[in-house]
């Protein structure tokens, strides 16, 4: 009941983290550009197979000097995979234990960053080549508060535009354009792409060799893989064509893994290792985070972070306070982060150690120690589990108003009509 958010109020804000001064408010005003890389693992980035990068562009990007790229940087999704992602990011609440929370509590009520931002001035919009019942994107978005969702009806679905769920990336981000160039400004937006989803099949002859690792679906990984990082850089491109480059915060971030643990024995060779022993696992499921940031000089940070920490971090460098909206991560550009990621399964990764099914291990090494290294860590990993379950399990937030902020009125957004 309302009590039970008082407690956790009380948690949140005596864990929260300070603003970094030299960060906060550095890209007030700015539009944000949100871009979720379908599947992609970090083991990708600097790749070479045969001697050729899989992923140039992103790879390039890494020394960007206006971009934070983060490398230790993991997923924390479960059943609701791309939309358990979503949540994270826009909520820094954790997806549940079972089944998506997307499908099962779309009508909650939330403090997502979508409203957040519409109540300081955004206009925010998705932008996504699938239809808007997928995930039951068209109810929750409601309940984030998110002005428009441009779906598969805006895009041209001709069969040679389209394979497996939806657009291919290029037309996808091509035909996006005109719409994101239409928003008022600031906008905060989001792109999900799609080509590099399992089974990795694109409709044209694929820019790259496939693996050669005695598997199909890890050899053909790599083809759409690198298909994305071109389309990617192919929306790059129009958006400095558009001016609207050097106005816009860009996160991009892997939505969860691509390749699953059936694919061990091919991934063992990927990895030049003897086996994908379950803590080379844990750390496969890092996945890349970009932030470029107009005007501010970045690097490739080596925090260790997850999915929950990006909505404080971002809403810092816009200069806006989270302290007092309900918040499980902590921003990554924080001094007072804390370098702790816990998985939905209740397993971690800590700057230090590795929890997997209750042992503990030591990074890097993975060498296995002893389980009380582990204990402090494993109970503050359950403990904001747990909390975060209850605030969507019983729907605590309809209890809870942070200052300043006015609860979404679902009935206010309709996806039926015009989006444009
Ligand atoms: C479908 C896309 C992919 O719209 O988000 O979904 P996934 O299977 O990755 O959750
Ligand atoms: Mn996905």
């Amino acid at each position: 009941d309302s009590s039970d958010v008082v407690d956790i109020e009380n948690y949140v804000k005596a864990n929260h983290a300070e603003p970094n001064k030299k960060y906060f408010g550095a890209a007030k005003g700015r539009n944000v550009i949100y871009i979720s890389l379908e599947s992609f693992q970090n083991f990708l980035i600097n790749y070479k197979l045969d001697g050729q990068e899989v992923t140039p562009f992103l790879n390039k990007l890494t020394h960007d000097k206006n971009t934070f790229y983060f490398d230790n940087f993991f997923h924390q999704t479960g059943q609701g995979k791309t939309s358990d992602a979503e949540f994270m990011m826009e909520n820094s609440l954790f997806p549940l234990p079972k089944g998506a929370v997307f499908t099962t509590k779309a009508a909650n009520t939330y403090q997502a960053a979508p409203a957040i931002l519409g109540q300081k001035g955004y206009t925010s919009a998705v932008f996504h080549g699938n239809y808007k019942t997928f995930w039951n994107r068209d109810e929750m978005y409601k309940s984030f508060g998110y002005d428009k969702f441009f779906d598969a009806n805006y895009y041209d679905m001709s069969p040679e535009n389209t394979i497996n769920y939806g657009m291919e990336d290029k037309p996808f981000f091509k035909e996006s354009m005109p719409y994101l160039e239409k928003l008022p400004q600031p906008f905060y937006t989001k792109f999900i792409s799609l080509s590099n989803h399992f089974p990795f099949e694109l409709n044209n002859d694929p820019n790259f060799p496939e693996g050669d690792f005695g598997d199909t679906i890890v050899n053909k990984y790599f083809q759409t893989a690198h298909y994305l990082d071109e389309s990617i850089e192919q929306f790059f491109n129009d958006l400095k064509a558009s001016g609207l480059y050097d106005n816009s915060i860009i996160v991009m971030y892997g939505d969860h893994y691509g390749l699953s643990e059936n694919h061990n024995k091919a991934m063992a060779k990927v990895m030049g290792v003897d086996e994908i022993t379950p803590y080379i696992n844990a750390q496969l499921q890092r996945v890349p985070l970009f932030i470029h940031v107009p005007g501010v000089k970045g690097k490739i940070d080596h925090t260790y972070g997850g999915e929950v920490d990006v909505r404080p971090t971002l809403m810092h460098l816009l200069g806006i306070n989270t302290k007092d909206y309900i918040t499980f991560g902590t921003d990554l550009l924080s001094k007072e982060h804390h370098e702790l990621v816990p998985f939905r399964n209740g397993d971690y990764v800590s700057k230090e150690y590795t929890q997997i099914s209750g042992e503990c291990y030591s990074n890097p090494s993975g060498e296995k120690v002893d389980n009380k290294l582990c204990q402090d860590n494993d109970k503050v990993a359950k403990t904001v589990l747990e909390l975060s379950d209850k605030v969507v399990y019983d729907d605590l937030l309809r209890f809870y108003t942070p200052k300043g902020f006015t609860p979404v009125k679902r009935e206010n957004y309709d996806y039926t009509k015009d989006q444009t």
